[in-house]
């Protein structure tokens, strides 16, 4: 199923010059770049793309991390997208993520795990919404198309 997701290369990714490394895995996996811009996040935001943690230990470091800086925002298209987000990003913990994830190739700890991937088509749809307004998100043919997937 070609569905949608919402990636984001948080701010420690931005300070580390990862940006380009990141883009290029989600390129060369063949996913397609629907939307993407460089914000840095209010913090109104933040509390609302991070609401199912609220309460939690980790809530308020979490919305200091996400706002300390500039992100990169991304809607990427793809077939089972959310999944193959979240497999290529790895465990939260970059101690438990495998190697070649990006969290395992470019991370040590939680707090400071580099990228964002929505966990379901739900959250993903939600996360959408909040971080781009329809004349960001592209609808467009690429040339790869008729070779990444047979039709
Ligand atoms: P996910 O990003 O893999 O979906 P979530 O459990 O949704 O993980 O947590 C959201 C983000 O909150 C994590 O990516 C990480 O930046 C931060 N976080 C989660 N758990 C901890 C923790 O125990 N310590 C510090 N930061 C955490
Ligand atoms: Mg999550």
């Amino acid at each position: 199923m070609i569905e949608k997701t919402f990636a984001m290369v948080k701010p420690d990714g931005v300070q580390r010059g990862l940006v380009g490394k990141i883009v290029q895995r989600f390129e060369e996996r063949g996913l397609k770049i629907c939307g993407m811009k460089f914000m840095r996040i209010p913090k109104e935001l933040a509390e609302r793309h991070y609401e199912e943690h609220k309460g939690k230990s980790f809530y308020e470091p979490l919305l200091s991390y996400i706002t300390s800086g500039p992100v990169v925002c991304m809607v990427l298209e793809g077939e089972n997208a959310v999944a193959a987000l979240r497999a290529m990003m790895g465990k939260t913990n970059p101690q438990d993520a495998l190697p070649g994830t990006i969290r395992a190739d470019f991370g040590q700890a939680t707090g400071r795990n580099i990228v964002h991937g929505s966990d379901s088509s739900e959250s993903a749809k939600r996360e959408i919404n909040l971080f781009f307004n329809d004349y960001e998100i592209q609808k467009y043919d690429k040339i790869d198309e008729s070779w990444l997937f047979e039709r």
